[in-house]
C-alpha cells in the first residue's frame, strides 16, 4: 500500500510553490499525495498578484471529507492565511489525531509578499505548534516565532529551545537565508542540538525551496522514517533541485525548484 500523504496549503498558480510544489514533491517520494486548499494565490516567480482566501468552513469540510475517506499517514502544513484557518486546521489535527504532522510556518512567499495574516502568528504558537512532530521555520520565521534577533549559533540554539517549548516536538531552524558560504539548518528535540551543513549555492532560483523540504520530510516520516534520516533526504532533494533550477530557469523571476525527477 502506498503511504498517504496531506498537504494543507495554498495553491501557487505558478507551480513553484504550495500545494503544487507539495504534490510534485510526493510524486517524485513514492506516496500518494492529498490536498487542502486554504488559500488561492495569483503568482508567478516574480510576485503574489492576488490572495484569495477560502473560508475556514471550508478548509474544515475538505479536511473530513478526505480524512473519514482515505486516511492520513503524514501531514504537511504550508499556507493557512489567517487566524480561523489556523484553528480549523487545528481542531481537526486534535479530533482525528492526526500523527506525523510537519509544519512550515510560512509567513512570507520567496517574492516578498506576505502570505500571513499578522494576528495569526499567535493563534499557531498557541493551538498548531502542539499538533506538530516537526517545525522547519526560515530565519525569519525563527526570529518571529521566538522574539529573538538571530545572529550565530547561539542565538539560533536559544531560539530553537523557546520555539520548542512552544509544544513541537522538534524544531528544524533553516539556514539558507544567512549570507554565509556555508548553510547550517538546526534540529532540536528537546535535549540535543543537531547541525547539517552544505555548501550553499549562490542562487536566486529558490521558490519552492520550504515547501518542498516539509513536503519531503512528511513524505519521509509517512515511511516510517526517523526526524534525523527524514531531514537528511529532504535537504539531499532540496540541494538537488536547486542545481536543476539553476540549469533549467523557468519564468523572469526565482525560478521554481518544483521540477520533475525524470
Ligand atoms: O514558500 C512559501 C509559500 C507557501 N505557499 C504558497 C506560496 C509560497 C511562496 O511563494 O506561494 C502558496
Amino acid at each position: 500500500m502506498f503511504k498517504r500523504v496531506l498537504t494543507i496549503a495554498g495553491s501557487d498558480s505558478g507551480g513553484g510553490a504550495g500545494i503544487q510544489a507539495d504534490l510534485k514533491a510526493f510524486e517524485n517520494m513514492g506516496v500518494y499525495g492529498m490536498s487542502v486548499i486554504t488559500a488561492v494565490t495569483a503568482q508567478n516567480t516574480q510576485r503574489v498578484l492576488d490572495v484569495y482566501q477560502l473560508p475556514a468552513e471550508f478548509v474544515g469540510k475538505q479536511l473530513d471529507a478526505v480524512i473519514k475517506d482515505i486516511g492520513v499517514d503524514a501531514v504537511k502544513i504550508g499556507m493557512l492565511g489567517n487566524a480561523e484557518v489556523v484553528k480549523i486546521v487545528a481542531s481537526k489535527i486534535n479530533y482525528y489525531k492526526l500523527e506525523n504532522v510537519v509544519l512550515d510556518p510560512v509567513m512570507v512567499a520567496t517574492s516578498g509578499d506576505p502570505l500571513l495574516a499578522a494576528d495569526a502568528i499567535e493563534v499557531i504558537k498557541d493551538y498548531l505548534m502542539p499538533c506538530a512532530r516537526i517545525v522547519t521555520p526560515n530565519r525569519q520565521e525563527a526570529s518571529i516565532l521566538s522574539g529573538m534577533a538571530l545572529s550565530g549559533l547561539e542565538s539560533l540554539k536559544k531560539a530553537g529551545q523557546i520555539i520548542y517549548d512552544l509544544g513541537p516536538a522538534g524544531v528544524l531552524i533553516k539556514g539558507g537565508d544567512f549570507e554565509e558560504t556555508t548553510v547550517t539548518d538546526l534540529y532540536y528535540d528537546g535535549n540535543d542540538f543537531y547541525q547539517f551543513k552544505a555548501e550553499k549555492i549562490w542562487t536566486s532560483h529558490t521558490h519552492g525551496t520550504g515547501c518542498t523540504l516539509s513536503s519531503v520530510i512528511a513524505a519521509c516520516l509517512a515511511q516510517g522514517m526517523t526526524e534525523l534520516d527524514a531531514t537528511k533526504i529532504a535537504r539531499e532533494y532540496v540541494y538537488k533541485k536547486i542545481i536543476l533550477a539553476q540549469n533549467n530557469p523557468l519564468g523572469h523571476g526565482s525560478a521554481p525548484i518544483s521540477l520533475p525527477s525524470k
